[in-house]
């Protein structure tokens, strides 16, 4: 194929397109480095916003979960377990001969190529969204990956038929494959052929050459640093899955029977952790190794302390429910979950540290720098606050604060939930401030009594007769003594209370109502323990909680 042509007759612009191997062969580098660019970014935004759905595993994943399982079985017993490699193996070879096709397509005809990177991004965008562990943080990853494969691709495609082009009218039809091979035999260097266009061709194949380097180093350095940041995420991912949780010395209180009363549409009683709400300000999920995790408590005490991980573990641990809710929260909104929650009392630790007179703040920070202020009293009084390391009998969830998180019963997450906690600071609240209360935010956030209707769904059809509302209630460490609902703003009508786990979580409430055709329009309140009704004023969520009554319509229809 090296066989030197003669450069007998010109084809002229806008010659035949025609795809020699040369040609071809840098068609397919294109799409190789276009491609792996794209997924390299699509990687790095993975490893940043959401570390445990990578578009790669995720199509790794749809892969496993389609296979049948007999070829299953096949390839453990062919690869052991260097089954999971083999598989990503087989990947990155289809990833690549994808994007060699790809590049070659794009050169034949413009945007063919770049359709193929698309769909295949979408379809990584289909196995990201397929996965259980996938929220709203694992869409940008595949976009992000095809969107640069394909800008990438048309960039580079767009300059390999610009050197074409010119190399073709300077020297005729057959001559671009010669011109792209590196060694161009002397006789048909543009030198021997005086032209006007000489100096077009050079100019060309630079340019090429130089997109075609720089999409490569691109491609080169982001799968480095994906690679790099992946290693990290895995080596903790890696010590979470096999972290056996000690038993609680203190084991949760038995869910009473009918605590969870089932109501069909109505959420679980306890929120699986896939389910449960996230907030943080963590661009990236932090990865943090608990084996040179610390947690140091400072400030105003009497004996510093720092405690590592597998001396936390070692303490006598607890087990308890609680519900935990954010500042904003709309009125009927569901920032709100309920977890079991596995950890050391904080107070035992602040005790050994001895907080000094004066104090009345505890600043708990977070490994990116993220702090709360909570009272000292909150968590040295005989709560339950909590140095958790497991959430519903498994190790935290990276994005809800893996190895260690602070729980308090009654206080919004903003002044409490401290994720990926590192220090506590014993200090004032003259003194400090939490990272929300400068922008906006009350200094102190007790949770406010609040209710919540959750069947019907607000604008549901129903028909007739019998109508069961139903919902949840909440006034942590308090607790609820009842709630009440009403229709058109008519007399208030005390629900069923379902029996609960204790004051620090909600409780779900029903009430059935014999309701003819027509359109209502339903409250709800809630008391707590002490006696106090949830307020019915309307209040925005900023700065310390929203308020008002949840209220729904509900159309009966004959
Ligand atoms: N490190 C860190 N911890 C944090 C936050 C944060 O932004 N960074 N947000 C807090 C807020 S506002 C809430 S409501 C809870 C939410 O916890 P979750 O994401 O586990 O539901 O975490 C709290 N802990
Ligand atoms: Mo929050």
């Amino acid at each position: 194929m090296n066989t030197p042509q003669p450069v007998a007759q010109r084809s002229g612009p806008p010659g035949p397109e025609i795809v020699g191997p040369r040609v071809s062969r840098w068609a397919a580098a294109s799409g190789l480095a276009a491609v792996g660019a794209g997924v390299a970014a699509g990687e790095l935004a993975a490893g940043l916003l959401s570390p445990s759905v990578s578009p790669v595993t995720a199509v790794g994943g749809a892969v496993i979960d389609a296979v049948p399982p007999g070829v299953k079985e096949w390839a453990i017993s062919l690869f052991g377990t260097a089954d999971k490699l083999a598989l990503l193996t087989g990947m990155g070879l289809a990833i690549a001969v994808l994007a060699a096709v790809a590049g070659v397509l794009e050169l034949r005809r413009r945007f063919a190529g770049a359709a193929v990177v698309a769909v295949f991004g979408l379809a990584g965008l289909a196995a990201v969204l397929g996965r259980p562990e996938a929220d709203g943080a694992a869409v940008p990853a595949p976009l992000l990956a095809a969107a640069v494969a394909v800008v990438l691709l048309r960039w580079l495609i767009g300059a390999l038929r610009d050197w074409r082009t010119t190399a073709g009218e300077t020297r005729g039809a057959t001559a671009p494959e010669r011109a792209l091979e590196p060694e161009t035999p002397p006789e048909t260097l543009p030198a021997a052929l005086p032209s006007p266009d000489t100096g077009k061709e050079p100019a060309t194949r630079r340019r090429f050459l130089r997109s075609f380097s720089i999409t490569a180093g691109v491609a080169a350095l982001g799968g480095v640093l994906a690679g790099t940041l992946r290693g990290a995420t895995a080596a903790v991912t890696g010590y979470r899955s096999t972290l056996a949780l000690p038993a609680p010395a203190s084991a949760a209180p038995l869910v009473p029977a009918g605590a969870d009363q089932q109501l069909p549409g109505q959420g679980p009683l306890v929120t699986p952790a896939d389910d449960f709400y996230r907030i943080d300000t963590a661009l990236r999920v932090p990865v943090v190794d608990p084996r040179t995790w610390k947690l140091t408590v400072t400030g105003m005490v009497d004996r510093p302390v720092e405690l590592d991980f597998q001396a936390l573990l070692a303490k006598p641990l607890i087990e308890r429910h609680i519900t935990i809710a954010c500042v904003s929260n709309e009125v009927g909104g569901d920032l709100i979950g309920n977890a079991r929650w596995l950890g050391w009392p904080v107070r035992e630790l602040l005790a050994q540290a001895g907080p000094q007179q004066g104090a009345d703040m505890v600043l708990s920070r977070s490994v990116d720098g993220w702090t709360a202020g909570s009272p000292l009293e909150a968590l040295t009084d005989n709560r339950d606050a909590i140095l958790a390391i497991g959430m519903n009998g498994a190790p935290l969830p990276l994005e809800h604060g893996f190895p260690v998180r602070l729980v308090v019963p009654g206080l919004y997450g903003y002044v409490s939930a401290t994720k990926w906690l590192t220090e506590l600071k014993v200090t004032r609240f003259a003194a400090d401030e939490g990272y929300w209360t400068p922008r906006g935010w009350s200094e102190r956030g007790p949770i406010k009594t609040s209710s919540r209707i959750d069947v019907p769904r607000a604008g549901r059809k129903v028909p007739a007769g019998t109508v069961t509302f139903g919902g949840v209630a909440w006034a942590q460490h308090r607790g609820i003594r009842a709630v009440e609902v009403r229709v058109n703003r008519g007399d208030w009508k005390a629900a069923e209370l379902a029996p609960g786990i204790s004051a620090d979580t909600w409780r779900q409430w029903r009430l059935a109502l014999p309701l003819g055709p027509g359109s209502y329009e339903v409250q709800v309140r809630a008391t707590d323990a002490t006696g106090a009704v949830q307020v019915e004023a309307q209040a925005p969520v900023a700065p310390d909680g929203a308020t008002g009554y949840h209220t729904v319509t509900v159309d009966v229809t004959s």
